[in-house]
């Protein structure tokens, strides 16, 4: 038995038994965004997968290493400096704690809403206290990830013979996306515990689209259809998209909203970026006439943004929020 020095009665409830080894999974459809058949193929691993990785995606290298030299400045600060932009409510700087539900993970994080409606006095506390360069490094970094967020789903949406229905609620002014940065410290008492700890625990993200850049350390998980968990290999010039909630019910389930986790590492930090694509509060969502056949039924009703996300947020990490859509 490993003992853990490093906050040990507190790490206990991060350790997952890891029953099986994760096998890792090589099959991550790769989407070179400049091809002609980019829409094809990512609405084929919408469908298949739920998630894919997209390469030659236009955003410069630059923005993301500025950010994330930006992001580590602001977590090697001292505790005290850090809490004085959290705790989350739900925005701003967090600790352990995810959401207001009792959720925990071996991670601290920065989330952000991008919905001008929204202010949020934990980020307001954010950019008052820190350089202007993380201000600055975070608006050039979501200016650039939402406009490919917004080809992605463009393309997804000709793909789909829709047009434009899903990065219109995208791009609109008053879309209700949020960015995280979150960062997995490394927790070298793992090394020979043979087990594992969980950083983020196990969830679908209730957005359309999620797009995440991670530096070059793994614990990006994916649940497969037979319940097992398998391990996405990091790649730092790429960007991985994954299907939300509401993707899966405007497509009448045809896309999947993959649940995933990350894992702490236990020798290098993990630090990642994701973009939540959503729409503005007040957009109605269900499935989308044209993409139900005349044999098939609405398996998802209508519900509006806000209340799905309401809901959402009064909801645990793993629970399966989803249903909340299902027809009675
Ligand atoms: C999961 C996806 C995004 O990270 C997030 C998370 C949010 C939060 O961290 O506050 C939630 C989680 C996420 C879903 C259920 C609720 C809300 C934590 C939680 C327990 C920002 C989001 O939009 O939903």
């Amino acid at each position: 038995m490993v003992v853990l020095s490093n906050q040990s009665a507190l790490n206990e409830l991060f350790l997952a038994k890891t029953c099986n080894p994760s096998t890792v999974f090589t099959a991550v459809p790769e989407v070179d965004l400049s091809h002609p058949d980019a829409k094809t193929m990512m609405v084929k691993a919408c469908q298949e997968i739920g998630l894919f990785k997209v390469v030659n995606h236009g955003i410069p290298p630059e923005v993301i290493t500025r950010l994330e030299n930006e992001a580590l400045k602001f977590f090697m600060q001292s505790q005290s400096q850090k809490d004085k932009a959290g705790p989350p409510d739900p925005f701003g700087y967090g600790s352990k704690r995810i959401g207001t539900n009792g959720d925990m993970g071996w991670v601290e994080y920065l989330l952000l809403s991008t919905n001008p409606d929204i202010v949020s006095p934990k980020s307001v506390e954010l950019f008052e206290q820190n350089p202007e360069a993380l201000r600055l490094c975070v608006e050039e970094y979501i200016g650039a990830v939402k406009k490919m967020c917004c080809f992605v789903l463009e393309e997804m949406g000709e793909g789909l013979g829709l047009g434009n229905v899903f990065s219109r609620m995208v791009r609109e002014e008053r879309s209700d996306s949020c960015f995280r940065v979150n960062r997995y410290p490394a927790c070298v008492e793992l090394e020979e515990s043979g087990r594992n700890l969980i950083g983020f625990g196990e969830h679908t993200d209730p957005q359309i689209l999620s797009v995440l850049r991670s530096n070059n350390t793994s614990g990006l998980q994916i649940c497969l259809p037979d319940g097992t968990w398998a391990s996405i290999p990091p790649d730092p010039s790429s960007f991985f998209v994954n299907v939300g909630d509401l993707f899966q019910v405007m497509t009448n389930g045809r896309f999947k909203s993959v649940k995933h986790r990350v894992l702490a590492d236990s020798r290098m930090s993990r630090l990642s970026m994701i973009y939540f694509g959503g729409p503005s509060l007040e957009e109605k969502i269900g499935p989308l006439p044209s993409l139900v056949s005349k044999e098939e039924q609405n398996i998802y009703r209508e519900l509006t943004w806000r209340e799905y996300k309401n809901a959402a947020y009064k909801s645990r990490l793993s629970d399966h929020r989803i249903t909340l859509f299902h027809k009675s």
